[in-house]
C-alpha cells in the first residue's frame, strides 16, 4: 500500500521537521515514516506570498487588533501542492472555530489516501478563501493556541498511529481510552496500570493482577474502566448518566 501523504502549510515549516530536535521525529510517527507507512512535507505559504515583501497578511477591514491572513498566498499554495500528486487531498484547515475533533473523525482521516493541513495564524483568515477551499474546519479543543500548527502535529499524530503496522502490537489501537468504535471497542476510559516493582513507596499493586487468574483481570479492569469514566467523563456515558 502506499503511504498516506501529508502536506501541511504554514509560516512555519521547520516545525514539521526533518531536523532531528523536531517533534514529529520521535516515537511512532517517526517510525511510520522510516517504515513507509505515512510520508510528509510542509510547505511554506509565504513561497507563494508572490510580492517582493513576501507578505501573507494584512490588516482587518473593519478595523481590530491584530493581522488577517490573505486569500491569494494560501490559494496559490494549495493548488501548487495539491498539483505535485493525482491524488484527491482531503483539506483540513485547523482553526479553534472547527468541529472539535473526535477519535471518530481521526479513523476517518485514516482511510483517506492525502491529507493537506492547512495552519492558521494571527486573528485569522480571509473569510473568502475558506468558503472557495471548502476545507473540513477542525478544532483540538475550546482553548486557543497562537497556531494551528500544533494542533496539525496532534491530528497527524493521532492518524499516524491507527495506520496499519505503525504500532507493533496491532491489539493496542482498539484497547485504550477513546478506542475506534466498535463491537470490541467500548468508548471509555482507560483502566490503572502497574509494573514492576510489586511495592514502590509503600504502594502495593491490586492483588488481582498479581493472581494469573485471566478473567478476574479482565472483570476488574472492565470495572475500572467504568468507575472512571463515571467519575471523570460522565459525558462520554451518554446523557441521564452525568449525575449518578
Ligand atoms: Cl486547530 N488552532 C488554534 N489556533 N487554536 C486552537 C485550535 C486550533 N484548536 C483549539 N485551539
Amino acid at each position: 500500500m502506499r503511504p498516506l501523504r501529508i502536506d501541511i502549510l504554514t509560516t512555519f515549516p521547520e516545525m514539521f521537521g526533518p531536523d532531528a530536535g523536531c517533534a514529529m521525529n520521535f516515537s511512532i510517527p517517526a517510525r511510520a515514516r522510516k517504515a513507509g507507512i505515512v510520508e510528509w512535507q510542509a510547505t511554506n505559504i509565504r513561497d507563494y506570498a508572490g510580492n517582493k515583501h513576501d507578505k501573507t497578511d494584512d490588516r482587518p477591514f473593519g478595523g481590530g487588533p491584530g493581522m488577517v491572513m490573505s486569500c491569494q498566498p494560501i490559494f496559490d499554495a494549495v493548488t501548487a501542492v495539491e498539483a505535485a500528486d493525482p491524488r484527491h487531498a482531503t483539506r483540513i484547515l485547523l482553526t479553534p472555530q472547527g468541529k472539535p475533533l473526535t477519535q471518530q473523525m481521526v479513523q476517518s482521516f485514516a482511510h483517506h489516501p492525502r491529507l493537506l493541513l492547512i495552519a492558521g495564524h494571527y486573528e485569522g483568515i480571509d473569510e473568502r478563501v475558506i468558503e472557495e477551499l471548502a476545507p473540513v474546519e477542525v478544532s483540538i479543543g475550546d482553548f486557543v493556541l497562537s497556531g494551528g500548527e500544533l494542533a496539525a502535529m496532534i491530528l497527524m499524530d493521532a492518524v499516524i498511529r491507527l495506520l496499519p503496522g505503525a504500532l507493533g502490537d496491532e491489539a493496542s489501537a482498539c484497547i485504550e481510552s477513546f478506542a475506534p468504535v466498535g463491537p470490541q471497542c467500548v468508548r471509555l476510559l482507560d483502566h490503572p496500570h502497574y509494573t514492576r516493582p510489586r511495592e514502590w513507596r509503600g504502594r502495593a499493586v491490586p492483588e488481582v493482577l498479581l493472581g494469573g487468574h485471566h478473567a478476574d483481570v479482565e472483570k476488574w479492569r472492565y470495572e475500572q474502566r467504568l468507575a472512571r469514566t463515571k467519575a471523570r467523563r460522565p459525558d462520554l456515558l451518554g446523557p441521564g448518566t452525568e449525575q449518578s
